[in-house]
């Protein structure tokens, strides 16, 4: 009878200790990342790791950022709300100047016990969070990246989004201090940057270059090389390790043999060329950020298609790269046997266009801009290798991942959790997933529906042009069907809707 209670016993402590046992995150950021991969069933780009990835989990085949640039969708993401809450729209302004005590994801999960760590870019360059992170964010060295240097330049539009350095190294940040003039705002108590501005800068280099480097030797390989190293020291305790990875975005530099797997005359030309029809000119963007490298003409002088297709060679080869870096990362979860206690989540901070529209880069409201890459595994996930076409958001995130981890999600969350879809990816869902981006002085709103993408421009609450898309008829968005009288009630009806907002779309 004794051995049986003694059984029992350890029975019970056994069960108390695997229902205690806290899955671990594996949360990977891939800057710029279009949605073009193996897994979104566009082959051409070679992914294998990141489609392996897919294989164990669920592909989200429409999940949409909040808004089409690095601080606005990481700000939105990591704290879980709106950019309309964060108030960060460009990239000088840190989401602790309108939200001081916002908890954000990575928080969430060290105030639950979790050890929290960054590698690589994961807030954007300039605007770390250092509450968020058990111990401090790694970056590689300047010295180890100093011909990628331009890699941290994201220039903004129409001169009000500016590029703050992402190398935080001491001597950069010594600089910073002597350089913070009267249009810096710190907070008094942390120091942190509240509001910055943009410094002095050189020229930029090439957008792109087959490097006769190794994969550690460049930016990538040494995030992976960081973010192994410490995935061995704390195997042991719970984490939520946030790998950043930096390529595919500009300038499009990786090791020659991932130019090596492509053959630039199988390489395609964007399918829509030119703006679409019935679009306000403002709507698009000047591809400022890629013209101002040394062997891109300037200004509106025509991309060729020769240069189109050798820019898309380069960008294809450093997404190969990254992919390759995400492989390591992810095989070292393997041989330490942290797989089966795991979450992986891997996420393009927002879409790119490589010549779609005939423009080039993000910071539009439209599908190639807004549209990410969104993976998800979960450890014993049934619906492992399947899609999912429920509209999502980037808000999502935080709350799914408390969800799906056990711990209590923030108050002020915008988002909803979608861990219900890894059960049943077919399930009804949101109505709707909502995007926007400033111009000037004015706000476009974008809400992306089932069928259609309707834009509401508003200046001082009013909406002044209108946008409409319908993805059934057009699906390469080629003409704004907005201003078609048989469209009026569809339009009235999409305003309604998104005027909304996202509350009224919840599932
Ligand atoms: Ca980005």
């Amino acid at each position: 009878m004794r051995s049986i209670a003694f059984l029992l016993t350890i029975l019970a402590v056994a069960t108390a200790q695997a229902a205690d046992k806290k899955l671990n995150v594996l949360f990977i950021a891939v800057d710029d990342l279009r949605p073009e991969l193996g897994c979104y069933g566009t082959p051409i780009i070679k992914s294998p790791n990141i489609d392996a990835i897919a294989a164990k989990g669920l592909v989200f085949d429409r999940a949409y950022c909040q808004q089409a640039v690095c601080s606005p969708t990481r700000s939105s993401l990591l704290t879980g709300r709106r950019p309309d809450s964060t108030k960060v729209y460009d990239l000088v302004t840190h989401f602790r100047k309108a939200l001081p005590d916002v908890v954000t994801l990575p928080q969430s999960f060290k105030n639950a016990g979790w050890h929290t760590q960054s590698f690589g870019k994961i807030y954007h360059g300039g605007y770390d969070d250092p509450v968020s992170w058990t111990e401090p964010a790694w970056f590689p060295s300047a010295k180890a990246s100093a011909k990628e240097t331009a890699l941290i330049e994201e220039d903004g539009e129409f001169g009000d989004l500016q590029f703050v350095s992402f190398l935080q190294n001491q001597k950069a940040q010594q600089k910073r201090k002597q350089a913070d003039g009267p249009n810096i705002e710190r907070d008094p108590k942390t120091g942190l940057i509240l509001k910055g501005a943009r410094p002095a800068r050189g020229p930029k280099g090439v957008a792109f270059e087959a490097s006769d480097k190794s994969d550690s030797e460049l930016a990538d390989g040494k995030i992976a090389d960081a973010a192994i190293e410490t995935l061995r020291r704390i195997k042991d305790k719970p984490f939520f390790l946030a790998v950043g990875f930096m390529k595919p975005h500009l300038p499009f530099i990786a090791p020659k043999k991932y130019f090596d797997l492509y053959d630039p005359n199988a390489i395609p030309m964007a399918k829509s060329k030119s703006l679409p029809v019935g679009a306000p000119s403002y709507a698009g963007n000047n591809s400022g950020e890629l013209r101002g490298y040394t062997n891109i003409p300037d200004g509106d002088e025509p991309i060729s298609d020769d240069l189109a297709r050798q820019l898309k060679h380069a960008y294809y080869a450093a997404t190969s790269y990254m992919d390759a870096q995400v492989g390591r990362v992810v095989a070292e979860l393997d041989a330490l046997g942290l797989r089966d206690n795991t979450v992986i989540i891997l996420w393009g901070d927002h879409g790119w266009k490589l010549g779609d529209h005939g423009l080039w880069c993000k910071h539009c409201n439209w599908e190639p801009d807004t549209h990410c890459a969104l993976v998800m595994s979960v450890p014993g996930q049934k619906t492992a290798g399947q899609h999912t076409s429920a509209l999502v958001e980037y808000v999502d995130i935080y709350p799914t991942l408390c969800d799906v981890c056990g711990i209590t999600p923030a108050a002020g969350l915008e988002g909803t959790s979608f861990a219900p879809l890894l059960k049943d990816p077919k399930r009804a869902w949101k109505t709707a997933a909502f995007s926007q981006y400033p111009r000037a002085k004015k706000m476009g709103y974008s809400m992306r529906t089932e069928r259609y993408r309707y834009i509401e421009w508003q200046e001082e609450g009013k909406a002044v042009d209108r946008e409409l898309y319908d993805y059934q008829t057009d699906p390469d968005e080629t003409v704004s069907v907005a201003g078609k009288p048989e469209h009026a009630a569809l339009v009235e009806k999409l305003s309604k809707q998104l005027n909304a907002g996202w509350q009224a779309a919840k599932p």
